[in-house]
């Protein structure tokens, strides 16, 4: 993978893309939210669809010279409905902030209330943090997970609804290793006749291919991210049922964009086709092994684990139950001199800094897309746990960084 046009132009951009293609070959990303798009989907999101604006939506757009365009955005469109079910699909959200953005505005006044998790229990900024547009128009309540168990306490959810009396409440989060009973929320949203968003940013490719329970045909509005799980390049989508589309599509374009990402949404139905094929399921399975195993092995080395456990693609470890001292920072620091990439996380309960943190999280979706299995995130968890164990001993971080190294070698990536 070269940029020798880039170099031509902008050596400077050049080395930095170059570098960038290194340091994902030689490193083991582990941030649960990231992963490896297909050449494929990079090649359709790096074309001449970059060019194009393409106000409005298939078959009614306001420029001509629109018809490439409605191909690809109506195969994503009708892709993304085969994969989770939906009757209507919005593939235009930049991200999947704007994708909650999109059903804010189609359903809410300024003023109105969300309910959604708080943000350090493992909920996401777009769900109201109140230094974010959500938390700034709206008025917003947060729920916690049961700090003892790590998980959702439904019983507690729909309490709070019944006494705030929401608008929405909001569910599917950044940091939540459990699966997530969609049903439950629903009865809490109802309680409070309450729109229910279901924000499956993290889990879209495990909701796809059938290794997490859908909210699709429980929650009012479904959204997530095309970058995860699910493999089909940066964006954002929303799905609905019909009755919603138009109020959707208005919020979207003229409420909230221009034109649309159109190379982008090139790269999500290419993305989307990729997870049409059986092999994706086996994908999704086998991240979601992954992460058992990397769990088990972390807590067989002596480190706590925010619900014991794992069901989709991601751990969280408390560090304060096997290493008071030292942060969640330290630990992300410490692994990334030995090329291991994930990243600091508050913990339920946390006691310090969202940018000091007492845990970690930590993701399988980009190691199983190079090929690892559950054997090679044992181990992982074993370096890990190396790593973390002797934070400031430079020579077991040479040793690690050496079996980083050989793993990374033996699992190429964009060869
Ligand atoms: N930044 C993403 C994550 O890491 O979970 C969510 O937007």
């Amino acid at each position: 993978m070269d940029y020798d046009r880039v170099r031509e132009t902008d050596p400077q951009v050049a080395d930095a893309l170059e570098a960038e293609v290194e340091r994902q070959r030689d490193t083991l990303e582990m941030i649960a939210s990231e992963n490896f798009a297909s050449e494929a989907v990079m090649e359709a999101q790096g074309s001449v669809f970059t060019n194009k604006y393409a106000e409005g939506y298939p078959g009614s757009r306001y420029y001509g010279g629109c018809e490439n365009m409605d191909t690809v955005e109506s195969l994503a469109i009708e892709r993304a409905k085969e994969l989770w079910g939906a009757e209507y699909v919005n593939v235009q959200p930049h991200a999947g902030t704007q994708a909650n953005m999109a059903v804010y505005f189609a359903m809410l006044e300024p003023g109105d209330k969300i309910l959604s998790l708080d943000l350090t229990h493992g909920g996401h900024l777009s769900h109201g943090h109140h230094m974010n547009f959500a938390g700034q128009l709206y008025e917003v309540e947060q729920y916690e997970v049961d700090t003892e168990t790590g998980r959702l306490d439904y019983e507690a959810i729909r309490d709070h609804a019944e006494e705030f009396d929401p608008d929405i409440v909001v569910s599917g989060y950044s940091a939540y290793p459990r699966e997530i009973q969609w049903e439950r929320i629903q009865e809490a949203a109802e309680a409070a006749d309450a729109y229910h968003l279901a924000d499956i940013a993290h889990i879209t490719g495990l909701v796809a291919a059938g290794e997490h329970p859908s909210p699709v045909g429980i929650a009012d509005f479904v959204t997530g991210s095309t970058h995860k799980t699910i493999r089909a390049g940066r964006g954002g989508i929303v799905m609905a049922d019909e009755e919603y589309g138009d109020d959707i599509d208005s919020a979207v374009i003229p409420g909230m964009q221009g034109g649309p990402l159109m190379h982008n949404i090139a790269g999500k139905a290419v993305g989307f086709e990729e997870a049409l094929q059986p092999e994706f399921e086996e994908y999704a399975a086998q991240t979601v092994e992954n992460a058992k195993a990397l769990g088990e092995t972390l807590q067989d080395e002596g480190f706590g684990l925010v619900s014991e456990g794992t069901d989709t693609h991601l751990v969280l470890v408390d560090l304060r139950e096997s290493h008071e001292d030292v942060t969640g920072k330290d630990a992300e620091k410490a692994l990334e001199e030995v090329g291991i990439v994930l990243n600091a996380n508050t913990v339920p309960g946390e006691t310090r800094s969202p940018f000091v943190t007492s845990g970690i999280r930590a993701g399988t979706p980009a190691l199983t897309s190079r090929g690892f299995d559950a054997d090679d995130c044992r181990y992982v968890g074993e370096l890990i746990a190396r790593v973390i164990n002797n934070y400031e001993d430079e020579d077991v971080k040479a040793e690690v960084a050496e079996e980083v190294q050989n793993l990374c070698e033996a699992n190429p990536l964009y060869e």
